[in-house]
């Protein structure tokens, strides 16, 4: 017998407790948001959806996936949250429009610039702004961006936003805040510096100025990609089948800085904190958790294991997730009040422990280029100003050079580098497969190291571990640094 699709005409079918809390077709559209993925649907919108009557439209930036998941299920999809102790599953229903950005680019700009729009979110992953990682600058260079500013409607998202707020302006359509929700350090004004790079007009860069604001956000819920399990879960608990599922841990935490040009949905109902200073909060948030997760994706895909649960029960990774935590990271934060860091790390490893979210080491492991500086490297370089030796960020960081040459891991599997920088990583490597090389050719790119890559310290404990790591494998290697 064959399942009806999930849909406004279906939902009276769901279980009482799994449907919308607020009629989704009462909803008015107040919110675009740029980059409508399995994070954003387990996040912001669930936000949204428990905060009132707003909703969004949602826009893809690359396919029309997403689209083809929602538009025939009028915007609903369900949130499938795992734990051991049981799942439980919920439909959201704040995201009433999906655009597919590449095959119309101008109803995005149209959409932004609409004076019903008050607030543009977004989460296009660190790589999507297309910006120099250690500086934080626009590539203007990047040929995508090169071709928004030579004046074709725009397809990426700073040329996007620009070219929505240039009709604002030009249309009297009122102010607006952007809020990304990317895991960048001060991320709103990282977004800010990336539109004042892109902008010409001083006129434009005036009312930008005046009109709109960019508040910092740290976001945080663990959203591994949906299976096919996942869905025939949510199909078995629904009755109706759902293509547009997400699946997510329970935990979820949003903090805000609140500063808004316009109104905004009452996110603090949802739980969401707003504040006056998130950057206590994201620090301890990347160079934590983003930080832990990522050492556990190099060492975890080189050892062979499939997923970070799998990592993390295997104890010596865990213990050095753990160390770099206590060790090389704890003394660099300036956490907000009340919140005991001992206890954060350690919720940190019982929430990549879950065993039933199955988030891929691979995932976590993708695009090292882009996120190393805030998740590692920044712990680094405080480290070595206070004249310390930050040497589990330096075996984090060897892990990641070990997963980007190794080629295969320990069991013989291929591994594929996916980063925006694979092709200067590839030419990087064709230098030679000794550690000292290996590691002399990596900290030259500038726009990952920065001027960490002129620190000879850093440079001699990173052909150390690299060496151990290749030579000894990766328990073994673990076992060494524990032991020194
Ligand atoms: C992960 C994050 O994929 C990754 O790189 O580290 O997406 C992580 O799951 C989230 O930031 C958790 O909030």
């Amino acid at each position: 017998m064959s399942v009806p699709r999930l849909s406004l005409r279906s939902l009276a079918r769901l279980p009482a407790g799994a449907r919308p809390r607020v009629d989704p077709a009462a909803r008015r559209v107040g919110i675009v948001h740029l980059g409508i993925g399995a994070f954003h649907r387990a996040h912001q919108a669930v936000y949204t959806e428990d905060a009132g009557d707003w909703g969004s439209c949602g826009v893809t930036q690359r396919s029309a996936a997403v689209a083809r998941q929602l538009l025939p299920q009028d915007g609903l999809y369900a949130v499938l949250s795992k734990a051991p102790a049981g799942d439980d599953v919920r439909v959201v229903g704040s995201v009433r429009e999906v655009l597919v950005g590449p095959d119309d680019p101008g109803a995005v700009v149209a959409r932004i610039a609409d004076p019903a729009i008050r607030v543009v979110t977004l989460t296009v992953t660190e790589k999507g702004y297309r910006r120099d990682p250690a500086t934080g600058r626009l590539r203007r260079d990047d040929p995508e961006v090169a071709a928004d500013l030579a004046g074709r409607t725009p397809r990426t998202v700073v040329g996007q936003l620009v070219a929505g707020l240039d009709r604002r302006r030009r249309t009297d359509a009122g102010p607006l805040t952007v809020v990304c929700c990317d895991n960048l350090p001060a991320n709103g004004p990282a977004l800010r510096r990336l539109v004042t790079d892109y902008v010409a007009d001083d006129a434009l860069a005036a009312w930008i100025g005046a009109s709109v604001r960019f508040p910092a956000t740290m976001v945080d819920r663990i959203v591994p990609a949906t299976t096919d399990a996942d869905r025939a879960e949510v199909t078995r608990l629904l009755g109706v089948a759902d293509d547009g599922a997400v699946v997510a841990e329970p935990f979820s935490q949003w903090v805000i800085e609140d500063d808004f040009a316009a109104d905004r949905p009452a996110w603090e109902k949802a739980g969401a904190i707003l504040t006056a200073d998130v950057a206590p909060y994201e620090t301890v948030k990347l160079r934590m958790l983003n930080g832990a997760h990522s050492t556990l994706a190099y060492l975890g895909a080189l050892a062979g294991h499939e997923h970070i649960a799998d990592a993390v029960a295997d104890p010596v990774l865990a213990e050095v997730a753990g160390r770099l935590m206590t060790d090389d990271v704890v003394p660099t934060l300036a956490p907000p009040a009340g919140l005991d860091l001992a206890d954060y790390g350690a919720t940190v490893l019982d929430r990549f422990a879950n065993p039933a979210l199955r988030h891929t080491c691979r995932q976590v492991a993708m695009d090292g280029t882009q996120k190393l500086p805030q998740r590692l490297l920044g712990t680094a370089v405080d480290r070595l100003a206070a004249g310390a030796e930050p040497s589990w960020v330096a075996f984090a960081v060897a892990a990641w050079m070990r997963y980007v040459s190794a080629g295969h891991s320990e069991d013989g599997r291929p591994i594929a580098v996916d980063d925006p920088l694979a092709d200067r990583l590839a030419s990087a490597l064709a230098g030679g497969t000794e550690p000292a090389a290996v590691v002399d050719r990596l900290v030259s790119l500038d726009e990952v190291f920065g001027e960490l890559g002129g620190s000879a310290a850093f440079r001699d404990l990173l052909v150390g571990h690299l060496g151990r790591l290749a030579g000894d494998g990766v328990r073994e290697a673990c076992r060494g640094a524990l032991r020194a």
